[in-house]
């Protein structure tokens, strides 16, 4: 166990308050203690930024693998890209990537898998093989089938703010006030969650960082991240090697690991509950040191 030393003066920066995440078979997912580390293992040929890397079931294994070495709270499978201007794939096909990936990191890894898809088969097909949470994109508004089978399986969600589809989001991103608006849209969709039989203990809300946004919109965002505490529930954030760090480096997207670990700072400074990255080791320190910042001698980490 390591512990910082030292009072925690008045921080400049908002509280997060403290959530828990009821998963199936009794288990939670407890965000008190410091904000959780969710990996994302894309097993696509196209997907933003590691398009094709894991793309064979046993290289995404040996990755999943890794990023629980390396301390991932949960991991993100997903068999679809989500990317501006990415065309969707068919259900046998998106079943046919993440399932036997799915299957054996469960048999082998005991933190949760989430599976990330906007299709109630295969969402249905991943949590058969195991995973216990479902990230859908369109915060289910893809699949009629989705809220009732998240609702039938007990299974959490993660609701995700986004302006148009994947396809058209970029165009031309418009808000009245964007985190006011995002807040509004996010409430909307947790209320259609709970009367679909959804437990306001099973969900997550996330702003959707990138899907319908302009840069400014972006860091508007991050910086008034707290402001999403007002829904009740807990906030995720998803930055990683995302096109704003481009705009502001200008650099490739395999390149943007210190800009994803700064806006991983700025969330979790922020108030974000989880955060969902491609590298998870170097993410993890940084959450540590953040959480430690924040509450300097109150911190524990196991
Ligand atoms: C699948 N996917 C890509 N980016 C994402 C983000 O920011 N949040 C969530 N929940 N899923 C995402």
């Amino acid at each position: 166990m390591s512990e910082v030393a030292g009072r925690a003066g008045t921080a400049p920066w908002p509280e997060r308050p403290p959530r828990r995440l009821d998963l199936p078979g009794g288990c939670e997912l407890d965000m008190s203690a410091r904000p959780l580390v969710m990996g994302i293992l894309n097993v696509t040929p196209d997907s933003f930024s590691d398009g094709g890397q894991f793309f064979s079931a046993s290289d995404a294994v040996v990755q999943g693998r890794r990023m629980c070495a390396e301390g991932a709270d949960l991991i993100d499978v997903g068999g679809e890209s989500t990317r501006p201007g990415s065309e969707p794939v068919s259900v046998e096909e998106e079943k046919r990537r993440v399932v036997p990936v799915i299957r054996e990191l469960v048999a082998e890894i005991s933190i949760p898998i989430s599976i990330d898809t906007q299709k109630a088969e295969v969402a249905a097909a991943g949590l058969d093989a195991g995973a216990r949470i479902i990230n859908d994109v369109s915060a289910l508004r893809t699949d009629p089938e989705m809220a009732p089978l998240a609702a039938q399986r007990g299974v959490p969600v993660v609701l995700m703010h986004m302006q148009g589809t994947p396809k058209t989001m970029q165009r031309d991103p418009t808000y009245e006030e964007v985190v006011g608006d995002v807040c509004e849209w996010l409430r909307q969709r947790v209320r259609f969650a709970v009367e679909s039989g959804i437990g306001e203990n099973r969900l997550v809300v996330d702003p959707g960082f990138g899907f319908g946004k302009t840069l400014q919109h972006n860091l508007e965002l991050l910086r008034r991240l707290h402001e999403l505490h007002a829904l009740g529930l807990p906030v995720l954030a998803g930055t990683s090697r995302k096109s704003m760090l481009g705009r502001i480096l200008d650099v490739a997207e395999g390149a943007r690991l210190y800009g994803t670990l700064a806006t991983v700072a700025c969330a979790v400074l922020s108030g974000a509950h989880i955060v969902r990255v491609h590298e998870v080791g170097p993410a993890v320190q940084v959450v540590k040191v953040c959480e430690a910042i924040r509450r300097g001698a109150d911190y524990r980490d196991g």
